[in-house]
């Protein structure tokens, strides 16, 4: 049956019963019509962030934990342009992220309205998707669409712009639920994949390239057994870590820039690199026209515009990880690759963190690795600490590790691991940051405070932009301008939230102060004291090739 209900009431009622849970927001004049029906929808948790940046980075959390859609909400102008880094920050990294945001009523558009932001045109290169929805009539349709394409095929953040006037309006509405929106997605062609596996079979040094594609995917079994029956030693790049048990004996590490030496090595001397769900982005790849002499390459991923678009591919195969690995792995032959591991394995060392002892990375990270039995999902920042852990927090599960790999924000873990608390709630989460990307977002734990949402903060205090004066020691002469950077008293700071906070800086109290830190009852925060000019190691400089890694200090 028809009723006549309101845009506002729509919009909350179209997202509760597509199965939307939370929505991470803050109010504000145009989006005011949302916010007075959403209380008449108790399914729907609103979380009040303290920016709308943490909004769309926390749904963005909430998305990769949790393989669902993330939502936020903010008003126009400067509520929707704070949204537009957390969405730039989804869009590199395949999130399904649904962002609304209100809009000056439609009489308004185009006269430098109050609060009149373009959000539309400002977002359209970083989203799938953008709406301007300009009658009530349509506003189910769009959301169901909205949630349909941020998770299709390659996700990706989708905004939905909606004016005052458009809330308020009231329009007859027949629930559409259960609309199929999203085309099916292509079957892998069985040339691509039967050439593929003739590759993999004939191939003498051959590689399996695991990156975020394979998560989203949830392709972890089709990958392990891709690799087992075919002996491939596997990488796993920034994002593809967790989507392969870090103690397999088939597991090499990370690539690139701050990749192990003997992975890069491997690449180098590599003749197939079998690619799933990656982007062979320049941090991977170093210098393309040096990357990967001597192999062929073969691509598989969801999105048809990655396919050859950094690197040539031999065989190129759209579809996504899971599908497609489970026909390579129906394809191929059962071999093993035991030479060939040899040889890199000769040339394997620890991963060097570049200090040792004391309060090193491997032991602060070994401490919330003890604290937590490794059963935990760790959520980092932007800098040398996001390196530390990538090389060296052992994750045992898939999907356990959340980052922003491809645009690199500053500010991310804390949000983020909030969402990714929402979606994990029985389990603990760590954000890990460094004393410049805290302070940019922690505003949060007053969020943390008000909403419940036990997340541990961990704080890596070099005093110093790290990654930036580390590029200035080795580019730049030693001239550390603007990196030095204070802090504040984080145990205070903690204190004036009404957490509690702890600063550690000699490894005999890491134990002790992690393991309390992370059994409290709620938030916590860990401040950790560490060399001030640690380095990571090894470091391929910018633009050159995998085969030149600065290996020690200078
Ligand atoms: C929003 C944003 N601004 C600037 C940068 C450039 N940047 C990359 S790493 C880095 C330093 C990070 O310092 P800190 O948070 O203290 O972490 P550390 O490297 O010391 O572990 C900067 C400024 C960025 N990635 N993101």
């Amino acid at each position: 049956m028809t009723e006549l209900i309101s845009g506002a009431h729509i919009l909350c009622r179209t997202l509760a019963e597509a199965g939307v849970d939370v929505l991470f927001g803050y109010p504000g004049g145009a989006i005011m019509p949302f916010y007075h029906a959403l209380p008449e929808f108790p399914g729907l948790r609103h979380i009040l962030v303290r920016h709308e940046q943490a909004a769309a980075h926390a749904a963005d959390g909430y998305a990769r934990a949790s393989g669902r859609v993330g939502v936020c909400v903010a008003t126009s102008g400067p509520g929707a342009t704070n949204l537009v880094t957390g969405l730039a920050t989804a869009h590199m990294d395949s999130s399904p992220v649904v962002a609304i945001t209100g809009q000056v009523s439609r009489a308004m558009i185009g006269r430098d309205a109050f609060q009149e932001t373009d959000i539309v045109g400002i977002t359209l290169p970083i989203t799938k998707q953008s709406y301007l929805v300009q009658d009530a009539a349509e506003l189910a349709d769009v959301v169901l669409e909205a949630i349909a394409v941020a998770q299709h095929g390659r996700p990706g953040p989708v905004l939905i712009d909606v004016p005052k006037d458009v809330q308020n309006q009231k329009v007859g509405f027949a629930p559409s639920v259960g609309a199929q929106h999203a085309a099916p997605l292509p079957a892998a062609p069985d040339d691509g994949v039967r050439h593929a596996a003739a590759l993999i079979a004939a191939a003498q040094r051959p590689l399996l390239m695991v990156g975020h594609g394979v998560i989203l995917a949830s392709a972890y079994a089709e990958v392990r057994a891709l690799a087992e029956k075919t002996g491939m030693p596997v990488i796993t790049t920034l994002l593809g870590i967790s989507a392969f048990p870090e103690g397999h004996p088939l597991h090499l590490g990370m690539p690139g820039m701050h990749g192990e030496v003997h992975v890069n090595r491997a690449i180098q001397r590599a003749d197939l690199i079998v690619g799933l769900g990656l982007r062979f982005d320049d941090r991977v790849t170093g210098n393309l026209a040096a990357f990967a002499p001597r192999a062929q390459i073969v691509h598989v991923d969801v999105d048809r515009t990655e396919i050859g678009r950094n690197v040539p591919a031999a065989v190129g195969i759209v579809g996504d990880a899971k599908t497609v690995t489970r026909q390579l792995v129906a394809a191929t032959a059962t071999r093993q690759c035991d030479a060939w591991r040899a040889e890199i394995e000769a040339g394997r060392r620890l991963p060097d963190a570049s200090f040792r002892g004391g309060m090193s990375p491997e032991a602060i990270l070994g401490a919330i690795r003890d604290a937590t039995d490794g059963a935990c999902t760790i959520v980092t920042d932007v800098g040398q600490h996001q390196m530390w852990v990538a090389k060296l927090f052992p994750y045992r599960r898939p999907n356990t590790h959340i980052t922003s790999g491809g645009l690199g924000t500053m500010g991310f873990a804390v949000p983020a691991a909030m969402g990714a608390h929402v979606a994990r709630p029985g389990e603990p989460v760590w954000a890990i940051s460094g004393d410049g990307g805290f302070q940019m977002n922690m505003a949060e734990m007053a969020t943390m405070v008000q909403e419940g949402l036990t997340v541990k903060l961990a704080v890596f205090n070099n005093g110093y932009l790290g990654m930036v004066r580390q590029w200035q020691q080795f580019f730049h002469g030693k001239r550390y301008s603007s990196t030095p950077i204070w802090s504040p008293d984080y145990v205070k700071l903690a204190a004036a939230y009404g957490i509690p906070g702890y600063r550690v800086d000699d490894a005999s109290d890491l134990a002790d102060v992690v393991g309390r830190a992370n059994a409290a009852p709620g938030p916590a925060l860990v401040e950790f004291v560490i060399e001030q000019e640690a380095n990571v190691f090894p470091m391929i400089p910018p633009g050159g090739s995998l085969s030149e890694p600065i290996e020690a200090a200078v």
